[in-house]
């Protein structure tokens, strides 16, 4: 496994990125592999050892590509965007989980500018569209005196997919760019809309804050105020998704009419 290592026809190289990237931070560093674990490891270590903020890692294929809570992510070669962010923002470790949905908020932006989809943000890491998921984000980080050290942010996004491609248990709640617009896509093309969409709003949360990201992703949820189920810590809680808070939690009404905070979990709607 090295960089330049790069598959084709489809493929995903550093001077291909680079020709369509306008960025201040984000690509200008960029490791192109054909096959993988995880993005998320390889761009781990590399932050560890020093990559610059904003280095991407993409790879073709990752054989063990992860979710969250140890979950296996589905990574079949040549189909998806597979890759992962190194970011080392001057932030708070409290405002680390932030990034996810200045991530989620990019990626939608970029597929509905590009394909004139539709998606559906889903707390806290979800991108749907017609109720299948189309993307998943893992964040993971190191702190350092209660500042961000680095984040790694993984990006997993079905897309040149057929129903086929998906393993039997995944296929009635996952779906592909390609299954939507029944057409292949050019991967690169995409990626590098998502990377120029993040670097802008990266550098504006250095200026505004996270608030304006927030609110994007709001007006993109489309189950706030919609009656909701959490799975958290082993439980599960209904109620109505009553908004997401600014800090990143999700705020429920619960049937009492008491609000209740859940800053981790998975949402079932
Ligand atoms: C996620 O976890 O959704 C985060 C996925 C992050 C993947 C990226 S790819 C690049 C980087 N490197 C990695 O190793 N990971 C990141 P979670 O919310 O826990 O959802 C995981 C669940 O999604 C699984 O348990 C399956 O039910 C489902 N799933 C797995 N693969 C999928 C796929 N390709 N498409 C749709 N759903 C999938």
């Amino acid at each position: 496994m090295k960089p330049g290592d790069f598959a084709v026809p489809d493929d995903i190289s550093a001077d291909n990125i680079h020709q369509k990237l306008v960025t201040e931070r984000i690509g200008h560093d960029f490791f192109s592999y054909k096959t993988v674990g995880s993005t998320n490891d390889v761009a781990h270590k590399m932050a560890a050892e020093g990559a610059s903020d904003g280095t991407v890692v993409v790879a073709d294929e990752q054989t063990s590509g992860r979710g969250r809570l140890g979950r296996t992510w589905a990574s079949i070669p040549g189909k998806g965007l597979w890759f992962s962010l190194i970011l080392k923002p001057d932030l708070t470790a409290h405002q680390a989980c932030l990034l996810t949905f200045l991530a989620s908020v990019s990626v939608a932006d970029a597929l509905s500018e590009r394909y004139g989809l539709n998606p559906e943000l889903k707390w806290p890491n979800d991108i749907l569209i017609k109720n299948k998921k189309l993307c998943g984000i893992l964040s993971e980080a190191e702190f350092d005196r209660g500042m961000i050290k680095f984040v790694i942010l993984g990006i997993g996004i079905n897309i040149n997919h057929s129903p086929g491609d998906f393993h039997p248990a995944l296929q009635e709640q996952a779906i592909s760019v390609s299954i939507l617009l029944e057409r292949q896509v050019d991967r690169k093309e995409l990626l590098a809309d998502i990377l120029n969409r993040f670097d802008r709003r990266y550098s504006e949360i250095m200026r505004n804050g996270f608030l304006p990201i927030l609110d994007e992703w709001r007006s993109n949820c489309p189950h706030i105020g919609k009656p909701v189920q959490f799975i958290t810590a082993g439980a599960s809680i209904e109620g109505i998704f009553q908004n997401l808070a600014d800090d990143g939690s999700a705020i429920i009404r619960m049937q009492d009419g008491q609000l209740k905070r859940i800053i981790s979990g998975d949402m079932i709607v």
